[in-house]
């Protein structure tokens, strides 16, 4: 097997196209009389917000695609193109943390400032998420549109932008109400499953699934139904970080609290909330202050968050294994397994 086909330097080879596929993009243009400037500013763009990020979803279409093909059948060609389909979602995922941040009024993304905070962009950072989302698109034109699997490919990426902003949505209109009363975990779930789920965990699949010519409904429900739990267990992580994370390995500075968020703590803390409690957190959730934070932080202490956090974490751990041994059908289980193995007890 050539050295750059082994599944061991998949990182490594991944990070490799980067400034291949920035040049593809920009290259041409750069010295253009007309837009020159513009592609100049788009390099820039490309550059601090796509690259540095954990590339577990990127990475995940190459590793899915190791799994539904044998070695002996694999191609360079399709490791190409699955490392180019992977880039394809970390662009997806840095068009939304660009516009995310901006709405959430974030502070830093992967240990820098947020775009939008970065001395001179500002509100150009609106337009810059709009750029970062059309580019996908001249990527995959150029170096898919003789696949047999490019239509469903390019339905794939529209649909699941969709159903992301979608989410979006009900992360941003779910206010708490006078009593909190809005804060269900019904509504949670829906909100975690279409805001990050289906970008984040079954797209880089379906994607390898397409690659393989793995097309039938049944195949993708089976795939769809796994993940979307893995994605829903990924985002309750994420919102326990946001409050116990260390800002030093996640890379950002959590506002969930500040936000106003239907944050799976808040959700947990209303459950087990006695009436003075709810008083207080009343008084002190989404006002933007560091005191009145560190009021509702000392809350979840006292309702032991932590440790109900811990639980569920083990509990879901065995759900979801048991839910792959189940529910994977014709596909085979270590896809869904590498996953698993990625997101438990992750501390970023
Ligand atoms: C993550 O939520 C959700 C997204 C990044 C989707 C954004 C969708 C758009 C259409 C813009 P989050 O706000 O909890 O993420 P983080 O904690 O990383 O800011
Ligand atoms: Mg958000
Ligand atoms: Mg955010
Ligand atoms: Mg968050």
């Amino acid at each position: 097997m050539a050295e750059n086909l082994k599944p061991s330097n998949d990182r490594g080879l991944f990070d490799t196209f980067f400034p291949g596929l920035v040049d593809d993009i920009v290259k041409e243009c750069e010295n253009d009389r007309e837009i020159g400037d513009a592609l100049r500013h788009i390099r820039e763009v490309l550059e601090y917000n796509v690259p540095g990020g954990k590339r577990n979803r990127g990475l995940s279409v190459v590793a899915s695609l190791r799994q539904l093909i044998s070695p002996d059948n694999l191609t360079k060609e399709d490791v190409r193109t699955a490392v180019i389909l992977g880039w394809c979602v970390e662009w997806l995922q840095a068009f939304f943390l660009v516009a995310d941040d901006i709405m959430d009024e974030s502070l830093t993304r992967r240990g820098k400032p947020c775009w939008y905070r970065k001395t001179g962009v500002g509100s150009i950072a609106i337009n810059d998420s709009f750029l970062i989302e059309a580019t996908i698109y001249k990527l995959l034109k150029k170096h898919l549109h003789q696949k047999p699997y490019y239509v469903d490919v390019l339905d794939l990426f529209h649909e699941v932008t969709y159903q992301t902003a979608t989410g979006q949505t009900l992360d941003l209109m779910t206010q708490p109400g006078k009593n909190f009363e809005n804060f269900t975990l019904e509504r949670y779930k829906a909100i975690v499953k279409f805001k990050t789920a289906f970008y984040s965990f079954y797209l880089p699949v379906a994607l390898a699934m397409y690659m393989a010519g793995i097309k039938d409904a049944q195949s993708h429900e089976n795939a769809r139904e796994i993940l979307l739990v893995m994605g829903e267990f990924f985002q309750i992580q994420d919102d326990y970080l946001d409050c116990y994370g260390d800002p030093v390995v996640t890379g950002k500075v959590g506002t969930d609290i500040e936000e106003n968020k239907c944050s799976w703590l808040v959700v947990q803390a209303i459950q087990r909330i006695t009436t003075e409690q709810m008083e207080m957190l009343k008084n002190n959730y989404g006002v933007k202050s560091p005191e009145a934070s560190a009021r509702v932080k000392e809350l979840y202490n006292e309702l032991n968050l932590k440790k109900v956090y811990q639980d569920y974490e083990e509990e879901s751990y065995k759900s979801i294994l048991e839910l792959i041994s189940r529910k994977s059908g014709n596909l085979p289980k270590e896809v869904f397994l590498e996953f698993v193995k990625k997101i438990y007890k992750r501390e970023k």
